[in-house]
């Protein structure tokens, strides 16, 4: 017996994006999840750790996968897969989305919260949300508004800003007639940070709606060891949306949006890169597929070699036209 208590070790997660045959990449013990995109990725499997998002991908999309250290654990409880290995956990829940996005988010994330409070993993520190027809509607009934209202509802509680998760919200380009929520939550929680370029975005002013969205623009993890987390980002400048006329200009701002996170993080922990690089993993959200093209040759030529994957989704303001997200290390 150790007569000490085993230190926590420090939670781990390397983002690949990798062709192999998916049961190839489900073979390995450390691997936490595993996500295919678009109309040619297996639409299910029977392994939890496996999620399509029905995205279609510029291309043929790679698997995007999360590797952990430790054996990973994983099943079905109460409508959610889950899995979870080293004070990481992995989840996804997917609900009928009956065109009542408020009332579909509050359910869904009343269960995320319960689910969250009762288990070993009760920080979110990054969240994903995909849903039909996000810009649908007009004025406070747009969908994405209702959704931010129903996200708080959910939640039921104010959350602190040092609480709040790094999170995506993208629309599918098709109906899917369901709400997918997935998340990455830790044992530990994490550092919440903001863009010095933008208005925190649960400061947002009554115009954009009734309820200011509850998410961070990243997130630091507690560990070393784990990446910086971005969330969706785009051409937001203050709290305006900016160069509704340009494609360029937009991708131009999304960049320096990201760059900002980065040296905000940075402030904590120097180690990390300046800029995106062969240790950064973006996924491009773009809104028309006749920009897909577009956009990726803007990619090769502003961010050679950084790994991504360009995908056809929807910003949540109609104006925006490309939104990017993901992990800097
Ligand atoms: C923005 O900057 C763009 O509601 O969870 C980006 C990331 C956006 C997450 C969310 C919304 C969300 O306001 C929109």
């Amino acid at each position: 017996m150790h007569s000490l208590a085993t230190p926590t070790p420090a939670e781990t997660l390397r983002v690949e994006y990798r062709d192999a045959p998916l049961d190839a990449l489900l073979d390995d013990p450390g691997l936490l999840a595993v996500f295919g995109f678009g109309d040619d990725a297996p639409p299910a499997h029977a392994d939890p750790r496996y999620l399509r998002v029905a995205l279609p991908a510029h291309g043929a999309a790679p698997f995007e996968c999360w590797r952990v250290d430790g054996e990973v654990r994983h099943g079905h409880a109460d409508g959610i897969a889950w899995s979870e290995a080293g004070g990481l956990q992995f989840g996804t829940l997917s609900v009928v989305d009956d065109g009542d996005a408020e009332a579909t988010a509050a359910a869904a994330y009343a269960r995320l919260q319960a689910w969250l409070a009762a288990g070993r993993h009760p920080h979110p520190l990054r969240i994903w949300n995909y849903l039909d027809a996000i810009t649908e509607g007009d004025g406070d009934e747009e969908r994405y508004r209702r959704f931010c209202v129903g996200r708080a509802r959910g939640i039921a509680r104010e959350l602190a800003p040092g609480e709040l998760p790094a999170a995506t919200a993208i629309g599918f380009p098709r109906r899917t007639g369901r709400f997918l929520l997935y998340w990455l939550a830790a044992a530990r929680p994490g550092h919440p940070l903001e863009n010095p370029r933008q208005v925190q975005a649960w400061r947002y002013p009554r115009q954009y709606g009734p309820q200011a969205p509850g998410f961070a623009r990243a997130l630091l993890p507690a560990s070393e060891a784990m990446p910086l987390l971005l969330s969706g980002t785009a051409a937001v400048v203050g709290h305006a949306s900016r160069h509704g006329d340009s494609l360029q200009a937009q991708l131009d701002e999304v960049l320096a949006n990201l760059d900002s996170l980065i040296a905000t993080a940075r402030a904590l922990r120097p180690g990390l890169p300046v800029h995106p690089g062969a240790g950064t993993r973006l996924k491009v959200y773009v809104r028309d597929a006749a920009d897909l093209g577009t956009i990726d040759a803007w990619l090769d030529a502003r961010l050679p070699g950084v790994p991504r994957i360009v995908l056809h989704g929807q910003v949540c303001r109609a104006e925006l036209a490309v939104e990017i997200d993901g992990v800097h290390a």
